[in-house]
């Protein structure tokens, strides 16, 4: 059964949103993954195998499985971001946000006049969300959340004033990139406890601000230390890592039958 609270209502009602993270260029495991009960799925532009096209094409097999939107752009490319939220996306994350500008740039490219320019054709999106144009333009800004990722010192020292622009929704941690630039790239430490900590002031401060927090988990523990942070949309898991686990869990059924089941590099991330 498909479940027509918009995104937006479900984070601003500060219960936690749990989303699924994709790389693979497929529509049907974004689909699995809304049917397997993600409140999300989240495409990765950035660093996945996504193009436009296979984005639109897994936008409508994730809304199919009963799941939200989301798509994770490529750096500064808010055209991008605008095209996206035409096609059902119903929140985009920008990676590496580092000052005010970057924040209040990519934050106008979503919302219609008076809050940004954001031009007017949602074709898709009317589809996908069963409103009139009308109704689509008077709720669409308060609907398509754009998060603004804090990955780096630089955004981390900019923080007050990213979090003062008054378009942004919130924010988005991305632990690993965070760890890299903390160690000044000595460490890739996403579980550190320096990252921790960073997490926790930035989770404290867009709280403060009124803003929504989200943050990038690999494993349920971080999960649960997430929601302790209070950020409402946490990630887990990522299709990579969830076919090459399965993968050699099955293979591991029939170990008798080889001379070994591990020892190939699998997935990382
Ligand atoms: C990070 O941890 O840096 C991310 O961007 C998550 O994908
Ligand atoms: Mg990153």
């Amino acid at each position: 059964m498909t479940d027509t609270t918009f995104l937006a209502d479900k984070m601003r009602s500060g219960k936690p949103v749990v989303t699924s993270w994709c790389f693979l260029r497929s529509a049907m495991i974004p689909e699995i993954l809304a049917r397997a009960g993600y409140d999300a799925v989240t495409i990765d532009m950035q660093h996945g195998m996504y193009d436009f096209d296979a984005t639109v094409d897994a936008f409508t097999h994730i809304a199919l499985g009963g799941a939200h939107r989301i798509a994770r752009i490529p750096v500064g490319d808010n055209a991008l971001a605008g095209r996206l939220i035409d096609m059902g996306a119903e929140c985009i994350i920008a990676p590496m946000i580092n000052s005010r500008a970057d924040a209040e740039a990519f934050a106008r490219s979503l919302k219609y006049p008076p809050l940004g320019d954001r031009s007017w054709s949602p074709r898709r999106a009317v589809m996908l969300t069963g409103q009139s144009n009308e109704a689509y333009l008077k709720a669409s800004n308060a609907q398509t959340i754009g998060l603004a990722m804090v990955e780096t010192q630089d955004a981390i020292d900019a923080l007050d004033d990213i979090l003062s622009v008054p378009e942004l929704d919130g924010i988005f941690v991305g632990p690993s990139d965070l760890s890299l630039s903390l160690s000044n790239g000595a460490a890739l430490d996403p579980n550190g406890a320096a990252t921790a900590e960073a997490c926790a002031r930035i989770a404290e401060k867009a709280r403060a601000a009124g803003k929504l927090a989200g943050i990038f988990c690999l494993s349920g523990e971080k999960v649960e230390e997430a929601v302790s942070m209070g950020y409402q949309l946490i990630s887990h898991g990522i299709d990579t890592l969830f076919v090459d686990g399965a993968a050699r869990n099955a293979l591991s059924e029939v170990s008798w039958l080889k001379d070994r089941v591990e020892g190939k590099t699998g997935a990382g991330y």
